[in-house]
């Protein structure tokens, strides 16, 4: 069994998800929030899941809360941290020690949009698509290993909550499958640090393309 931790702040629809997949050879061992009135936590607790709330209004810094954070993730015993909807940037100190381990999902396709207002800037921006992006997390933000994206299109007459709702539904959908990769050990990573998934066809098997040299 392989432990996994889910930090939220809100909601916590991807939480959900991912505890609803019921993804075997996972535990959810605990979900932590940093904000108290955090709706995920209920369903945390109503499913039996040890719940917990670090404050970061507590704290006198970052790097405060981060050590109360991650002393908190280390007494479940965690081996994969799963940032779901957490909106706290995290320290370098904080994601070092979770390096390989430590998932996030942006609503966005990264490189495009990293940040916050994905969808509004997405809008004012034009794009045709749209979507989301499970990474890991390295210390500049959104920036880490991609490990899946999913594609959504933006209508003609879509806002801010339309489309979102279009990407979340996405969402719920690529970030269990992400944990599901981690959790089967099918994760690795190629010689420039990108993710590579073992047991997947080789690209473009099926048909032969020819060596394009000289
Ligand atoms: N930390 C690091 N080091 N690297 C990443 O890639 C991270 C991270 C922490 C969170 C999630 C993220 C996202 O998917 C994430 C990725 C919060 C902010 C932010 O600016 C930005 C990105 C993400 C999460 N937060 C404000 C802050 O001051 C607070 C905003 C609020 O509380 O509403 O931390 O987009
Ligand atoms: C999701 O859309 C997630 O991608 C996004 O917030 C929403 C959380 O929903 N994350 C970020 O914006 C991180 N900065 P949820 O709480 O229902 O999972």
């Amino acid at each position: 069994m392989k432990s996994i931790v889910i930090l939220i702040s809100g909601r916590g629809s991807n939480m959900e998800a991912i505890v609803n997949a019921g993804i075997p050879g996972a535990r959810i061992a605990a979900v932590i929030s940093n904000r108290p009135d955090a709706k995920g936590l209920a369903f945390a607790a109503a499913r039996g899941i040890p719940t917990a709330v670090v404050d970061h209004k507590a704290f006198p810094s970052r790097e405060a809360f981060d050590a109360a954070l991650a002393e908190t993730i280390d007494t479940h015993g965690a081996e994969l941290v799963v940032l779901a909807g957490f909106m706290r940037v995290l320290t370098d100190d904080f994601v070092r020690r979770y390096e390989g381990r430590l998932m996030n999902i942006h609503p966005s396709l990264l490189p495009s949009f990293p940040g916050l207002h994905t969808h509004r800037r997405a809008l004012e921006a034009g794009v045709r698509v749209h979507g989301a992006t499970v990474h890991f997390v390295t210390p500049t933000l959104d920036c880490g290993p991609i490990v899946i994206q999913a594609v959504v299109p933006v209508l003609a007459d879509d806002d801010e909550s339309r489309l979102a709702a279009r990407v979340l539904a996405q969402e719920h959908r690529i970030y269990p499958q992400a944990v599901r990769w981690f959790v089967d050990g099918r994760i690795g990573f190629d010689a420039h640090g990108r993710v590579r998934l073992s047991g997947e066809a080789a690209a473009g098997g099926g048909c032969t393309v020819p060596a394009l040299d000289g």
